[in-house]
């Protein structure tokens, strides 16, 4: 996958890049970009962002804006990719879309800032809009974060084999519910006791106890 995050704030990536599953997934052969918005605006002094018609306050980011580094990026070779604009009003992030994304081989994750991103995006240039949750955040690159990691781990070769087993088998055995609980030692803490079928060696006894604990943490 050749993922591309549009950001004002392309240092605000830099903890996330580092990450182990980023790094794995580069050396695999997938592509991560951070391309910021200002390096390709067609406006004088760096400008983004403009007042909005119809008055009240803040700023807005423009189209030509975005546009401008959409075209940079991709010249005239947009058809087929997905462009997805973070926005608290789009479509509910969750693991299928999560999933739906990772097949892609061209992403684009559009953050705005600002009081938002003039609606011709949306209309116009984006050919998503996705929100990870029903609450304002300052800007979308916390968003898009939360999406590049939840996609990125499903990229092939992202998580290291031992983990991508037990990933495979959450999924599979927990029919997409979520996970159960997990204990370490030391067995008693302050009276907090982990609960015995987990040290009983009894494999089957462990598997239905999981699968009862993660079905009701999905109710
Ligand atoms: Cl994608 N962006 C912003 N600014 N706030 C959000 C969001 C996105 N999703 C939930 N809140």
């Amino acid at each position: 996958m050749r993922l591309d995050i549009f950001t004002l704030f392309p240092e605000a990536f830099e903890w996330f890049s580092g990450q182990r599953h980023v790094q794995n997934a580069i050396r695999e052969g997938h592509e991560l970009r951070l391309l910021n918005y200002r390096d390709t605006t067609p406006l004088g002094a760096g400008q983004v962002d403009d007042a909005p018609y119809g008055g009240g306050a803040g700023m807005v980011m423009r189209v030509d804006v975005v546009d401008a580094a959409l075209q940079h990026a991709y010249g005239d070779q947009r058809a087929g990719k997905r462009i997805v604009l973070l926005t608290p009003s789009g479509r509910l992030f969750d693991e299928a879309l999560a999933r739906e994304l990772s097949e892609e081989p061209q992403l684009a994750l559009l953050c705005g800032r600002y009081e938002g991103v003039d609606e011709r995006v949306r209309e116009h240039l984006a050919t998503d809009a996705v929100s990870v949750g029903r609450y304002v955040l300052s800007g979308g690159e916390l968003a898009a974060m939360v999406i590049a990691d939840a996609v990125i781990r499903k990229l092939p070769g992202a998580l290291g084999h031992a983990e991508s087993a037990v990933e495979e088998s959450f999924s599979e055995a927990l029919a997409g519910g979520p996970e159960y609980p997990h204990y370490t030692r030391p067995p008693n803490y302050r009276g907090w006791n982990v609960p015995e079928v987990l040290m009983s060696g009894d494999h089957e006894g462990i598997r239905t106890w999981r699968l009862e604990r993660s079905r009701e943490r999905s109710d």
